[in-house]
């Protein structure tokens, strides 16, 4: 069966004069390297309707044909939190105390990371990413495209809109993480991708004070 083509509708964006691009583009680069991964949050609450808007802003993503590859479950209950630190804490240790190859300890050592995650149970809320790789389309399987690209994305923009509501956020990566499918009762097609706890970071808050790499670092230029 052949899908229907969507009807195409007419697009026209806002431009800027070239002065006003390059103002707009440095006043959004010094505003996005204002980001930070935190680890020490405050337990403050945050309105609903922020998490929301802010997971409806990643769903703006592009994705592979359209396929919004992606579920964000939000978690706020103390319950689950606890739960899902429980369980990470366990692979944590276990990858800290040799599951992780020598090089891998080294890298991280300057980050002060260790298999304690506190910030599971502090934040105020846990975004836990899902890659949909396929959908099940009148009964039967229908992959999706691109989905490690598309979801990737999405968490960009989801990191972007976390820092613009004036919020922190932390791109954690338990592994392996497949406990979330069964605390969250995730369906078959959906694998977690990331774990993003999302709140105020707390007063006393550091961040390790690293540099970007420079523009030569991560771009050569074909003229
Ligand atoms: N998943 C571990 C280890 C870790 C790995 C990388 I790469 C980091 O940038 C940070 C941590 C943890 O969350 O501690």
């Amino acid at each position: 069966m052949t899908e229907k083509k969507y009807p195409f509708i007419p697009y026209s964006k806002k431009t800027y004069s070239e002065a006003e691009m390059i103002q707009r583009s440095a006043d959004f680069l010094h505003f996005m390297d204002l980001r930070r991964t935190v680890r020490d949050f405050s337990d403050e609450p945050i309105p609903m309707e922020v998490l929301e808007n802010i997971i409806l802003a990643a769903s703006t993503a592009p994705s592979g044909a359209h396929k919004q590859p992606w579920t964000f479950c939000i978690v706020t209950s103390p319950e689950k939190k606890k739960q899902i630190r429980e369980a990470a804490e366990k692979e944590e240790h276990e990858s800290y105390n040799g599951r992780m190859p020598d090089d891998w300890i080294e890298d991280l050592a300057p980050l002060g990371t260790d298999w304690r995650k506190p910030f599971l149970e502090t934040a105020p809320a846990l975004i836990v990413v899902f890659r949909r790789s396929y959908e099940i389309v009148n009964e039967k399987k229908r992959n999706n495209y691109y989905v490690t690209e598309s979801v990737g994305l999405a968490c960009g923009f989801l990191l972007a809109a976390i820092h613009d509501a004036g919020l922190a956020a932390l791109t954690h990566t338990p592994s392996p993480m497949n406990f979330l499918s069964a605390l969250l009762e995730r369906p078959e097609n959906e694998k977690p991708y990331l774990l993003i706890p999302v709140g105020y970071a707390s007063k006393t808050a550091q961040v390790p004070d690293l540099k970007r790499k420079r523009l030569n670092e991560v771009c050569k230029h074909y003229i």
